[in-house]
């Protein structure tokens, strides 16, 4: 499925680290209503039919906001919640599998380091990619860091959009403008916030302004 530039402008990615006793549908909806635009579920230690309920519950929120929604990792849970699409990284199943698995219209999204693997994702059918850690982050600490010039290197290789994700807040965002990228990609930004609706908001005009900035 085709995503429009505009649908990954602020695109959140859940953790259920930073609840503070609420539950997880909770703080989504709160993030949807505030102006997310693109939702995925990242669940790294869930057995495949809690991942699923959870799925199935988030899914329904996502629908309810109209926001394009995608499963990290696991193309079973995506296929089986009926979530969008899903979105794999380097070292998951390789992005031509999956499109093969879900068909030409689900969202795939591959994340990407360099220029030659978001080159190679586009070609094997992605329909956005994620480009990261950009800044320090300890939300995934294993994750390689990518500079702003192959950032900038991979928006200007591909003609599908690319999110930028790791580290990105408040204080940084706007140091990803001219970069070329469509939107950006969040976790503790947006859910480890005490005020989501005022971190969303924020973050979501930062997006604004920076996308609309010429590379
Ligand atoms: N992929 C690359 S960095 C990252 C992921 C999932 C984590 C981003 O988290 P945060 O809290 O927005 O830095
Ligand atoms: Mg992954």
């Amino acid at each position: 499925m085709k995503v429009d530039r505009s649908s990954v402008l602020l695109y959140a990615v859940t953790d259920r680290t930073w609840l503070k006793g609420r539950s997880l549908a909770d703080v989504v909806e709160e993030a949807l209503k505030a102006g997310v635009t693109f939702l995925q579920l990242r669940e790294k230690n869930l057995d495949y039919h809690s991942f699923l309920e959870l799925a199935k519950e988030i899914k329904s929120i996502a629908a309810k906001y109209g926001i394009p929604f995608v499963i990290n990792d696991r193309v079973d849970v995506a296929m089986g919640c009926g979530a969008d699409g899903v979105h794999v990284g380097q070292g998951d199943m390789e992005a031509r599998e999956v499109r093969k698995i879900i068909g030409p219209d689900k969202i795939l999204g591959v994340s990407a380091q360099t220029v030659e693997q978001a080159v190679e994702a586009e070609k094997n059918g992605a329909n956005y990619i994620g480009v990261g850690s950009i800044f320090p982050t300890s939300t995934k600490p294993d994750t390689e860091s990518v500079s702003f010039d192959i950032l900038k290197e991979i928006c200007k290789s591909v003609s599908i959009p690319v999110v930028a994700i790791g580290g990105i807040n408040r204080d940084n965002a706007m140091k990803l403008a001219g970069s070329g990228i469509s939107g950006i990609a969040a976790v503790s930004a947006i859910f480890a916030s005490n005020d989501i609706t005022a971190a969303v908001r924020e973050l979501r005009q930062l997006a604004s302004r920076l996308v609309n900035c010429k590379p």
